[in-house]
């Protein structure tokens, strides 16, 4: 890589740290809300809805002493099928391939068996683990103090750090935490790099994401969203992509009463997306079924989830 974007002050430092950590936790506990406010921009996408993330995504993180590189994971279910178990393995392949984990858990979580047995995968990895108790503002300081108390018992926790993604509260002394445990090593990417991944799957996501929010039932869990082409003209971008949906009955559903649905989806998802590339983008969103696409590894191939 090249290390000249960095500053001369940077790079003169034999003290720069540079390693990842994952972002682990069950369905729902705002580890991507995290990873996007600890970046100061949106690149994994977020909904009420558990289930939401569905690969290793990658955030990078520079400042002047450190490189962190976040993975954000899909929330640790035991969901049957393939495209479960896949998203499964990806949670489980960032745990062992970290050098810290950070275990994030709604106070209000009951899910308790299911969190330990996540526990019991992180530990089995033997990095250092640090609890993150989320949404400190949805809940008054007792409620806080004690999930953190019970939770703390649970396994070894090298820090226990209540944060507010909403609030930008404790961040920085999550950060601070986290560099600690990485190695002295110098910058894998470039200051300015943000991800590693493809523009194409930046966009099918801010697109999902609008069809995961905007849809009720099994619909979001059956959408598949696939960027067709990206066309960069005088300063605009023109992106084609299709929704695909595993059954007949769905594309009715996806397009909405006179394509209500598809336009709100579809306007929704621009809007996020001339945010992220800064230009101006035209979008053209088109539904097609392919029956039980997610036992498919075409089409999880598609979602990022096979190579
Ligand atoms: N009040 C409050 N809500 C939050 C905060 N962080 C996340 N949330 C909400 O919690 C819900 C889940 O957030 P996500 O970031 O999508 O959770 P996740 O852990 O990535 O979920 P999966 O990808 O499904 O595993 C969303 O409705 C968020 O708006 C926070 O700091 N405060
Ligand atoms: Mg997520």
């Amino acid at each position: 890589m090249d290390n000249n974007k960095f500053n001369k002050k940077d790079s003169d430092k034999n003290c720069f740290r540079c390693g990842m950590t994952a972002l682990a936790g069950l369905p729902n506990a705002g580890k991507s809300t995290l990873l996007n406010a600890i970046l100061g921009e949106k690149i994994a996408i977020t909904s009420s809805k558990p289930q939401t993330t569905r690969n290793a995504i990658i955030g990078i993180k520079t400042t002047d002493d450190a490189q962190i590189i976040y993975v954000d994971t899909p929330g640790y279910h035991t969901g049957g099928g393939k495209m479960n178990r896949a998203m499964i393995r990806q949670t489980e392949e960032a745990i062992l391939s970290v050098n810290i984990v950070c275990v994030l858990a709604d106070p209000a979580e009951r899910r308790i068996d299911a969190f330990k047995t996540l526990l019991e995968k992180v530990n089995a990895g033997g990095a250092p683990v640090i609890l993150v108790i989320t949404k400190t503002d949805s809940r008054g300081k007792e409620d806080i103090y004690r999930a953190a108390e019970s939770l703390s018992k649970l396994a070894l926790f090298k820090e226990i750090v209540p944060v507010s993604a909403q609030k930008m509260f404790n961040l920085g002394v999550l950060e601070e935490l986290i560099i600690r445990e990485l190695p002295i090593a110098p910058p894998i990417y470039n200051r300015d790099e943000l991800t590693t991944h493809p523009e194409s799957f930046i966009i099918s996501e801010f697109i999902r994401e609008q069809a995961f929010t905007l849809l009720n039932q099994e619909v979001p869990y059956d959408i598949l969203v696939e960027t067709e082409k990206v066309e960069e003209t005088d300063g605009k971008m023109k992106i084609t992509a299709a929704i695909i949906v595993s059954r007949d009955s769905q594309k009715g559903i996806v397009i909405g009463k006179g394509g209500s649905m598809l336009k709100e989806i579809g306007s929704r998802a621009r809007k996020e997306l001339e945010k992220f590339f800064g230009m101006k983008i035209r979008l053209d969103i088109w539904v097609k079924v392919k029956e039980d696409w997610s036992s498919k590894d075409d089409y999880l191939r598609i979602q990022g989830l096979y190579k």
